[in-house]
């Protein structure tokens, strides 16, 4: 059985759980404790050489970086997720990209600031924070307007796209990211965050964040 090494509040590790629930693969949830820092234990070095979560092992077969992973699960299962046409494929390439590079980079700076340097123990970065702030603001207008033209990020058809965007905004609420002014992106996020690919990962990042706290 396929094995997904993640972490409850990586955003890159659920997205590759919801896209094998989207896909229809059962997998073996191997959680990783950053915080124990078991990511740079010997042996999980061998799986991914800069102990970062998310991994998949597939047999012998061991992927990491999250948007290879869900390409290379989706064309496994030839899943219309991921199809073939290459005009159709370009452009769920492009939306994942600009998912992954711009906004997913300036998340990750709202998201440590706000939410992890605290538990870090490192202090904020009020530089950092600010330009992801100022990033998000150019950027969530971009796939607002998508939303506005097409059901779903890269066209009508859900797509690898859509769960990629997904998890990469799965921490605005706890990072205090007001996404009222995006009502394209507020609706396509309400109705995909009921759909089972996303329940079956946990009911929103907000629980999660509160069951993590309620362990330390
Ligand atoms: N681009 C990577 C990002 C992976 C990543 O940054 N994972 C973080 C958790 S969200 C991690 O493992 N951090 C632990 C560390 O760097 O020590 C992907 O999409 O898989």
């Amino acid at each position: 059985m396929l094995k997904i090494y993640g972490a409850d509040l990586s955003a890159p590790a659920n997205k590759v759980r919801m896209a094998a629930h989207a896909l229809g693969i059962e997998y073996q949830y191997i959680r990783v404790s950053i915080k124990e820092g078991e990511n740079r234990a010997e042996e999980y070095l061998k799986k991914h050489p800069a102990g970062k979560v998310p991994v998949i092992e597939d047999d012998d077969f061991i992927l990491f970086e999250s948007d290879a992973i869900i390409r290379y699960l989706a064309e496994k299962n030839g899943s219309s997720l991921y199809p073939r046409g290459q005009k159709q494929r370009a452009l769920i390439d492009q939306w994942m990209d600009f998912t992954s590079i711009h906004i997913g980079g300036a998340m990750g700076r709202v998201v440590f600031n706000r939410v992890f340097a605290s538990f870090a123990g490192v202090p904020v970065d009020e530089r950092s924070l600010k330009d992801g702030m100022k990033f998000l603001n150019r950027l969530l207008p971009v796939v607002d307007r998508q939303l506005s033209k097409t059901a779903h990020l890269a066209g009508e058809q859900f797509s690898l796209a859509d769960i990629g965007l997904l998890a990469t905004m799965d921490p605005a609420e706890v990072a205090e990211i007001d996404l009222a002014r995006y009502a394209h992106l507020v609706k396509w996020r309400e109705d995909l965050a009921q759909k089972e690919f996303y329940t079956r990962c946990h009911s929103s990042y907000a629980e999660s964040l509160k069951k993590f706290m309620a362990k330390r």
